[in-house]
């Protein structure tokens, strides 16, 4: 028998030291997943583009509201994908205020990345930076929905156009989101989420590409199963990014539940906002209230001399209480490795992603959260 016992909510009411994490995955329908699994089980189909997948992507799509939506293993694999598939070449733009994978899906693919500067609001790519950053070299733009938040792509578009370059948007925290009454997914060339444990929506592993473009969604759904078109038949170079069935049950057991998951995020971002919006020398990063987002991301940013005390003793202190916060996205993509060692990056400063390296902290939310969780977390922070 197992000795890990699921912490029941009277337990959580004793333990109120217990450990909060970011990131702590939602759990869908667990009787509709298992139903699912076991309908798995009996057909013997576990792989290979079956029927649970097929009934994801179809979901996905409406949910979207995009005409093709390609289920993949990860979003890493998923970006990568996208850069193969759209044939670039030479420079992509990407921000550094990212998770490694973004630019790593480029460098993966031969690309060299080019970091460009963020938006100090909203975290996102600045728009001015990637003009700056533009050669004759550039290809794309990788552009992220950092914590949700929809970059500008009303100016990204304008920008690709005038430069003829492609644009892929890397959606990884975005599922769920909406720009100007439009769902993300719907923007650029094509964008790709991730369906990784810790997003809003996961399939335990995963991802999905979206695109409104027929002839890039049929070259993604060649290059994600080898390149066949046919039993004997390879017409493309491919590889294997395909999603298993299991993850795909596991899409729709969480799916029918977004909208619940988002009322109750929302309800906590709020809680958090209400607790510390107006402590002194603490930025709380607010979504905009008319859009849809998904509100999975809780960012605070420390400013270190109006506060007295460095993000990273605010850090310290909720690690000691067993608040497993992060400060993503430090140090920042263009100061590891490898792109911190090329010569380019070497001087490289972008000011805005300097400071908000130094500054954000992630905090807790999401399924596992309640309210005086929420106010032991803000107790901390609040405590120098
Ligand atoms: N682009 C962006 C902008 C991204 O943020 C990411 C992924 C990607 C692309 C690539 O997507 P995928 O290829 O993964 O689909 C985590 C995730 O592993 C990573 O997927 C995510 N971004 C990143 C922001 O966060 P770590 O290194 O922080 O993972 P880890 O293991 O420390 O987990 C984070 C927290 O989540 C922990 O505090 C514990 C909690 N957790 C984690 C897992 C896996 C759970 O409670 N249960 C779990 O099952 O990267």
């Amino acid at each position: 028998m197992s000795t890990i016992q699921p912490s029941s909510r009277s337990d959580r009411q004793l333990d109120r030291q217990r450990m909060l994490h970011v990131g702590a995955p939602n759990v869908g329908d667990r009787k509709r997943f298992n139903q699912l699994v076991d309908e798995i089980f009996e057909r013997r189909w576990f792989t290979n583009n079956g029927c649970v997948v097929q009934e994801l992507e179809s979901q996905l799509k409406d949910y979207l509201g995009v005409k093709h939506c390609i289920a993949v293993c990860n979003a890493t694999v998923g970006l990568q994908l996208a850069c193969h598939a759209l044939d670039l070449s030479g420079q992509v733009i990407v921000p550094s205020f990212t998770f490694a994978a973004t630019p790593h899906a480029a460098q993966w693919e031969g690309l060299t990345p080019i970091f460009a500067d963020i938006d100090p609001k909203t975290h996102s790519i600045s728009p001015e930076s990637i003009s700056e950053k533009i050669t004759a070299e550039t290809s794309a733009i990788m552009g992220v929905h950092v914590w949700g938040i929809p970059c500008d792509t009303e100016a990204i578009a304008q920008i690709a156009s005038d430069h003829k370059l492609a644009v892929i948007y890397d959606a990884a925290h975005a599922f769920g989101s909406c720009h100007q009454g439009k769902m993300i997914g719907n923007f650029g060339n094509c964008e790709v989420f991730s369906f990784h444990a810790t997003k809003f929506f996961n399939t335990f592993e995963g991802g999905a590409i979206a695109t409104n473009d027929d002839e890039l969604a049929e070259r993604l759904q060649l290059m994600r199963n080898f390149g066949f078109a046919g039993m004997d038949e390879v017409i493309h170079l491919g590889t294997n990014a395909k999603m298993p069935e299991i993850c795909a049950a596991m899409g729709l057991s969480l799916l029918p539940m977004l909208d619940e998951i988002q009322s109750a995020n929302r309800y906590k971002h709020s809680l958090y906002q209400a607790h510390l919006e107006t402590v002194d020398g603490i930025r709380f990063l607010t979504y905009d209230h008319v859009e849809k987002t998904n509100w999975q991301y809780v960012v605070i940013e420390i400013d270190a001399q109006r506060r007295g005390e460095t993000r990273d003793q605010v850090m310290q202190r909720l690690h000691e209480n067993n608040v497993r916060a992060r400060r993503y996205f430090f140090p920042g993509c263009h100061r590891m490795e490898p792109y911190r060692s090329q010569p380019f990056n070497q001087d490289l400063v972008l000011p805005h992603t300097e400071t908000a390296c130094q500054q954000v902290i992630c905090l807790p939310t999401g399924s596992d959260i309640d309210e005086q969780d929420i106010e032991r977390v803000c107790n901390i922070i609040r405590q120098y």
